[in-house]
């Protein structure tokens, strides 16, 4: 097998799930690559030491310049905070270096549209991690709807609640809470969480031509982890916005991290002329279909166990009935990025993905402003 070097920027939660991914892939997966953890990346050489160790990465960096002039690394893997994201990336693709990037790609479209411009020039395989699209029932949604199972689709509507911001106490910015800063975020939940409601939906459903949307800041001043000072909140808190789509159908989305008793519920619901599609994150492995075509005395929902040889990715893990989880998708998504090195078909979402779903969130950010409908960019 041949290697795929990895150096890994970052060691959060997201290093974590993509340093587990590397190490996986190999033993589920039957591929022409295997990623090598060389380098983990981060300015804390004691952090990264502590990381190295843990996940079994051969050496630290403590500047991620220096990272990507290694003549050992093939892939550069960001996992670090939004607003490094860009400067990184058109670095990472002068250096000819293949390119994994946490979402979302950047901090607006503007700087996504650099990050594209430098990777179409370089030519190197790139891929944004919206990990959801590679849970097993989302891909097979994604299935049924291109096999036009659904017929012509009226409604997509999608949710992603969380609560963990509530407590006015929690201050903003630094390692754990930078996700609260815009300096660094770019946005509150329309960037992070919404992000992925529309990453999925532009799979699923198409481009999105229009939105009018509406947000909230619930908590207007916390204390600033690096300044110790209380400092103005500039992210959203809740975003909320209706969208009409290309292919005729209109959309509701909404997203909050002050939603009590809700960790992480994204859910999303199609329905079409001749059938129906709801998926719901807190039960991965289910997908909700119902089918008009149906005998109408045994006509109704259907929930399907998503665990059968014969769903997507499931022939690669255990014995059908038994489930995987949010760890497996970034596992398939190193599957699918591998894969398309090998088949020259660069796998999805792509950085061109990536820049579409940025341009939706600027839409949705601009039109909470302006309080109008607002037109989305059409990536070229
Ligand atoms: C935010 O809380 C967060 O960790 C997002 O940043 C992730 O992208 C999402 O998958 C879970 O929630």
């Amino acid at each position: 097998m041949k290697q795929l070097r990895i150096g890994l920027i970052g060691y959060g939660f997201m290093g974590r799930t993509h340093s587990n991914a590397f190490t996986q892939v190999k033993n589920f997966f039957d591929l022409e690559y295997q990623p090598v953890l060389k380098a983990i990346c981060a300015r804390d050489e004691k952090n990264a030491k502590a990381f190295a160790s843990k996940w079994g990465y051969e050496s630290i960096e403590t500047d991620w310049r220096k990272l990507i002039a290694r003549d050992d690394i093939d892939v550069i893997d960001i996992a670090a905070p939004n607003n490094v994201h860009a400067e990184i990336c058109i670095a990472a693709a002068k250096a000819g270096k293949m390119i994994l990037c946490e979402k979302p790609l950047a901090m607006n479209g503007p700087e996504a549209e650099k990050i594209l411009a430098a990777v179409t020039k370089a030519k190197v395989p790139n891929m944004v991690w919206y990990n959801y699209r590679r849970v097993p029932a989302v891909t097979l949604a994604k299935q049924l709807i291109d096999e036009g199972r659904l017929g012509k689709i009226f409604h997509y509507r999608a949710k992603f609640l969380q609560d963990w911001t509530i407590n006015a106490d929690l201050p903003q910015g630094g390692a754990g809470l930078w996700r609260l800063d815009a300096k660094v975020a770019g946005s509150g939940v329309t960037g992070d969480l919404l992000a992925h409601c529309i990453d999925t939906a532009l799979w699923l459903n198409g481009n999105i031509d229009t939105v009018t949307a509406t947000t909230e800041t619930f908590v207007k001043q916390r204390k600033h982890t690096l300044t110790g000072k209380m400092e103005k909140v500039t992210i959203d808190d809740a975003s909320l916005f209706l969208a009409r789509f290309t292919n005729g159908s209109l959309a509701t989305f909404e997203s909050t991290r002050y939603a009590r008793g809700h960790k992480a519920l994204y859910t999303f619901e199609i329905n079409g002329e001749n059938g129906s599609l709801s998926w719901d994150l807190h039960d991965l492995h289910r997908l909700q279909v119902f089918d008009y075509k149906d005998e109408s005395k045994i006509r109704g929902w259907k929930s399907v166990h998503i665990t059968d040889g014969d769903h997507p990715y499931m022939k690669n893990w255990w014995v059908p009935g038994l489930q995987i989880g949010y760890a497996e998708t970034f596992v398939h998504q190193v599957a699918d990025f591998i894969q398309g090195l090998s088949s020259g078909k660069m796998a999805s979402p792509t950085f061109k993905d990536g820049l579409a779903t940025d341009y939706v969130t600027d839409a949705v950010l601009k039109s909470a402003k302006t309080k109008r409908w607002e037109k989305v960019k059409k990536v070229k």
